[in-house]
């Protein structure tokens, strides 16, 4: 099928899913939206993130999609079932791939998971290992210092690690097996958690997790693309085309990308 997959992001940090799509689907056409304007998400409310997250899945199905990907985790933890109801293409999220990935990964069943305020706050991760595990034990965490130490760049220096370090004290006397990055934006100070969790604990990153599913679903519904040719895939941003074109070169490594500007 030549319709795209649509992915839907409060900003860049669905670059994350994107770049595992392209490692392990090349043949499969993306349009991406991300909402760069109104991004963070995280300390927004309920309201407002479905609201968003409808107006970007409402602009794909106009230009017409056959799947549809909210990679962002506090979009997908508080309108994945909206959203789903709303429209007749598959809707995939995060967090339900990444909650999976660390029930199979824990022996234990004891799972920390780190979130944004809003992701936390909607208990969906909760939710979704318990449905796969009823005696799992949930430790959730909000980090809400994180995505600005990303943003900031100041993930690559030194006093990221103090803030990381910081920040999972609130994790300190709890035992688990296995650690969920439930933003976007977390496997870039990957290094700085797993540095400051105890020895042993396994990081499952739901980036990596989702494009399992979507594969999944691609194969359930037929809809693969069967050309061999890679399509470039279609940025767009609700912000300025300037700021958000080289993240996608320097995280995507693709020259000179396809990145158009949207109002919603
Ligand atoms: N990473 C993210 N967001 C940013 C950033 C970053 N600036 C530097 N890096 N900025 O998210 C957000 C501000 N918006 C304004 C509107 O336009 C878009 C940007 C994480 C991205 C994860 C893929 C650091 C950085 C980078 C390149 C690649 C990755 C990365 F510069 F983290
Ligand atoms: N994309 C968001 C998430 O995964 C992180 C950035 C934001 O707060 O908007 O939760």
């Amino acid at each position: 099928m030549e319709a795209p997959i649509g992915v839907i992001d409060s900003g860049v940090g669905g670059l994350t899913v994107v770049k595992e799509m392209l490692n392990r689907l090349p043949n499969e056409p993306i349009i991406y939206i991300g909402d760069d304007a109104r991004c963070p998400y995280g300390p927004r409310s309920t309201q407002e993130v479905r609201q968003y997250t409808m107006e970007m899945a409402s602009a794909l199905s106009k230009m017409g999609i056959k799947m549809l990907v909210i990679a962002c985790n506090t979009a997908t933890a508080v309108a994945l079932d909206e959203i789903r109801e709303h429209f007749s293409f598959p809707v995939i999220g995060v967090i339900v791939p990444g909650a999976r990935g660390a029930v199979k990964a824990s022996e234990t069943g004891n799972i920390a998971v780190l979130g944004t305020v809003g992701t936390i706050n909607s208990g969906a991760y909760d939710d979704a290992i318990h449905a796969l595990n009823p005696n799992a034990t949930v430790y959730p965490l909000a980090c809400p210092e994180f995505v600005p130490i990303v943003e900031s760049g100041l993930y690559k220096s030194e006093s990221a690690s103090g803030i990381v370090a910081k920040a999972l004290v609130g994790l300190a006397g709890k035992e688990f097996d296995v650690a969920i990055l439930g933003c976007t934006h977390y496997p870039l100070v990957q290094h700085h958690i797993q540095a400051h969790l105890p020895d042993g604990v396994n990081i499952i990153s739901s980036a990596v997790e989702t494009v399992s599913d979507v594969e999944q679903m691609l194969l359930l519904k037929n809809s693969k693309r069967h050309s061999a040719s890679e399509v470039a895939p279609i940025f767009y941003t609700t912000g300025k085309i300037e700021q958000f074109s080289p993240i996608v070169e320097d995280w995507l490594l693709i020259d000179q990308p396809d990145v158009r500007h949207i109002i919603l």
